[in-house]
């Protein structure tokens, strides 16, 4: 097990995409294990392989209190989403910033664990939103890419200049 480091905005390989799982083995399985332990550290309530620089489509979440309801997802699709949600987002790779973008409120979609096993899976409220930003994750896409250019230019810049000052 090992706490990884997360990729801060606005490093390029927070765009990559990242590509299917092919092989369900146990370097798969270490990867889980690792994200759920650096998620459940930082602490956050999800996190995508993207954001610790390994590029295949593996994510996790834990939205509960307890810290005691992890949900992984490998290739993750969407099959359907509906309603409207509008909940104050934050990432771990963007730290201290907060703010509302455009998402569903309520998901299905398909998946597998880290067996391999397929399952759908339905979601809304936050773990819904969490899933559609970690899925964002996977496709190179941090949610501050729906905010105003003017607000990219300048969390970018406060940013940059944190990491500056903390390395
Ligand atoms: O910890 C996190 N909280 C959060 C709150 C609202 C919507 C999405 C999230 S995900 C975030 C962790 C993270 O950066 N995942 O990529
Ligand atoms: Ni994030």
């Amino acid at each position: 097990m090992a706490i990884l480091q997360i990729l801060q905005y606005p490093d390029p390989r927070l765009h990559k995409v990242a590509e299917p799982v092919r092989s369900f083995d146990e370097n798969l399985r270490d990867l889980v294990r690792d994200l759920a332990e650096t998620m459940y550290a930082a602490p956050g309530v999800g996190l995508a392989a993207t954001q610790v620089d390994v590029h295949r489509q593996v994510l996790v979440a834990d939205v509960s209190d307890e810290h005691d309801d992890l949900r992984v997802f490998v290739n993750p699709v969407l099959i359907e989403g509906d309603g409207e949600s509008a909940l104050e987002e934050g990432c771990l790779s963007v730290p201290g910033v907060y703010d509302r973008v455009p998402r569903f409120e309520h998901i299905r979609g398909r998946a597998y664990d880290a067996s391999g096993n397929a399952f759908e899976f339905e979601a809304t409220g936050l773990l819904s939103v969490c899933i559609q930003h970690e899925m964002d994750h996977l496709k190179g896409r941090v949610f501050v890419d729906y905010l105003s250019r003017l607000k990219q230019n300048r969390i970018a810049a406060k940013l940059r200049k944190q990491q500056r000052h903390t390395g």
